[in-house]
């Protein structure tokens, strides 16, 4: 209703705009297309919006939280990097989960599923460099746990790929080697000793713990994108490869020699009888991994057209696509056509061991979309949209009549694209954004790097119509987008009395000496710490317990010792540990550095190091 309102208001000041614009003369009118595209993204101060974006950074190993239809960028959640504002990777917690790690590159995020929709408990993100999954929690925007790295896999591009309960998350190595990790073959054995693996990682159902349950080994390929089938495809699996060629160098002519590559077809389900028979597997790098020769019916190679980037199950499950980066068309393949081929051993032969189907009796269609075709998204209405990066542009086609009915110039050279809840079984239509890697001339300059370009498209009519540009920093290349009021954010962290390491109030605060190590256990409270004084030994092990024990909404402390290299950020109700070995004397103040109330200033503390004789 107040937005209503806020809009007709709106609408009048840019009618009196319009009005004094006319007497100035016709040139200064402002086009009716961009009143109509600035109320579409115009979310009125104090009103939310109607979507979540979470986008991948890329090599920056973070997640950008974006509103959609502002484009308002919400929050960073740091992921695989540590980051200084929050004390991610400085607390105990975190940088445990780091592992040592500085970075990572995040490709992929993916919710999680019930049913083939979205439920807003999770979100997945893969680590492209380090063979690692991480699970952010929906309810906190924390990141909860990282798994990996992920034996036998390194440069899982192809992940983080959900099934529709949640079941397993997905991944596949984009680069071969020699298997288990740190395992020497040279470079000319290539084809025989290094492996292509592809990991089923469960998701326990209440808890979200991830482990890596089997593997799949197949000859080196580099398998570069995957989707997880859906209704009619349940069980099921798809994943792309290039380089079938087997090259182990200059890749980028000698992976480029056969007209086709393949989608992997996995069965799941018989991958998963595979792994309770011994017979079946090997145990390598203290995982199971099937041979695929051993176990009929787990997987079979469709044929896709040149290099294929990425593949795309419809939501009705019908049909995987597959983007044909070299090829000016993304290939349609018919689940049910492969059932039959499978059914009817319709193959053109095998690729070590494992069938090739018939390219002819599983295509349904290639789709001239245009050059460069990389990824494809689903509307509510039966319509498909494919990103082509060498054209720089979004062609919006129809599933079932393959034809194309409207193109969209973005800028420039996009790669990923994402439409709401586009990878549920029941996307809502209304927007699109188009992740392009390249901004150039749009926005300001800053130097010789520019950021990248996200594009709001509104798809709700016949038409695609552009509706906003907004830079975005290093370097989402998959996004998804969910309805906000699926998820329930956590507000304060419920108090728990039993809670390892936590105190509530100022009489239970107390430092803790066992020789060397020293545990303080402290308060944060609007404005001061408990204890505010502390005194150690130079040499000592100290462990700051800091537990925030405010119930206010948004009332977050800091905690941070000069000279120490310690910040991080307690939120209310949390408990968090930092620890700091004491090996330099003397004084050095620790001060809350989250500005929480008029005595912030006030919120100050000592730390004495008394210095060894
Ligand atoms: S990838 Cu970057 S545009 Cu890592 Cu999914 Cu296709
Ligand atoms: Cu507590 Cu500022």
């Amino acid at each position: 209703m107040f937005k209503k309102n806020v809009l007709m208001v709106l609408v009048m000041m840019l009618s009196v705009v319009l009005l004094l614009a006319g007497c100035k003369g016709k040139e200064e009118r402002v086009l009716p297309e961009t009143e109509a595209a600035a109320l579409a993204t115009y979310v009125p101060p104090g009103e939310l919006d109607e979507y979540y974006m979470f986008a991948s950074g890329g090599h920056s190993g973070q997640v950008y939280v974006v509103g959609i239809p502002s484009m308002r960028l919400i929050r960073i959640v740091p992921v695989f990097t540590p980051d200084v504002a929050t004390g991610y990777g400085i607390d105990e917690g975190t940088k445990k989960m780091l592992g040592g790690l500085i970075w990572g590159d995040a490709h992929h995020p993916n919710f999680s599923e019930t049913k083939g929709e979205y439920d807003g408990r999770w979100l997945f993100i893969n680590d492209n460099a380090n063979a690692r999954i991480a699970r952010i929690n929906l309810k906190t925007f924390y990141t909860e746990e990282i798994l990996g790295p992920i034996p036998n896999l390194i440069g899982t591009h192809a992940g983080a790929f959900v099934t529709p309960n949640t079941e397993y998350v997905f991944t596949a190595t984009r680069f071969s080697i020699p298997i288990p990790h740190y395992t020497y073959a040279s470079a000319e054995q290539y084809k025989d000793r290094y492996k292509a693996c592809v990991a089923a990682i469960s998701v326990h159902p209440q808890t979200g713990k991830m482990d890596v349950a089997w593997e799949v080994a197949f000859p080196p390929v580099d398998f570069d994108l995957s989707d997880a089938g859906k209704e009619v495809s349940y069980g099921w699996t798809f994943f792309t490869c290039y380089n079938s060629e087997m090259a182990h160098k200059d890749l980028e002519v000698e992976a480029s020699q056969k007209d086709r590559d393949f989608i992997l077809a996995l069965n799941w389900k018989v991958a998963e009888q595979a792994a309770k028979d011994p017979s079946k597997y090997s145990m390598i790098g203290g995982v199971k991994v099937i041979d695929p020769t051993k176990a009929p019916g787990i997987a079979y190679w469709v044929p896709c057209p040149k290099s294929p980037h990425g593949v795309d199950v419809s939501p009705d499950g019908k049909y995987f696509i597959g983007g044909g980066k070299l090829s000016p068309v993304v290939a349609v393949f018919d689940f049910e056509k492969l059932q039959k081929a499978i059914e009817a051993k319709d193959f053109e032969g095998d690729f070590s061991g494992v069938p090739v189907v018939r390219y002819e009796s599983v295509n349904v269609a290639e789709v001239p979309v245009g050059l460069g075709p990389l990824h494809t998204q689903f509307d509510d209405k039966g319509y498909a949209y494919t990103s082509l990066f060498v054209e720089s542009a979004v062609a919006k086609w129809k599933l079932g009549t393959w034809e194309v009915v409207d193109k969209i110039q973005v800028h420039y050279n996009i790669g990923h694209l994402v439409t709401a809840e586009g990878d549920s079984r029941s996307p809502d239509g209304k927007y699109l954004v188009a992740l392009n890697k390249l901004s150039k001339d749009r926005f300001l300059g800053v130097g010789p790097s520019h950021p990248e370009n996200h594009q709001l498209i509104d798809i709700s009519g016949e038409k695609m119509t552009l509706l906003y540009d907004s830079p975005s920093q290093p370097e989402p290349h998959y996004a998804v987008m969910i309805k906000a009021d699926k998820l329930s954010t956590l507000k304060v962290f419920p108090k728990e009395e039993g809670r390892p390491n936590s105190v509530w109030q100022a009489e239970d605060t107390k430092v803790v000496r066992q020789g060397a190590k020293v545990d303080v256990y402290m308060i944060a409270v609007r404005s001061h710490f408990t204890p505010d004084i502390v005194e150690v030994n130079q040499g000592d092990e100290v462990y700051f317990h800091i537990t925030n024990i405010e119930n206010d909404v948004d009332i977050t402390h800091g905690f941070a010792i000069c000279l120490y290299n310690v910040d991080m950020q307690v939120e209310p109700g949390e408990t968090r540990t930092v620890k700091i070995v004491a090996n330099k004397p003397g004084v050095f103040p620790f001060y809350c550095t989250n500005f929480c109330s008029a005595l912030h200033q006030e919120m100050q503390g000592y730390l004495l190091v008394k210095p060894k004789l």
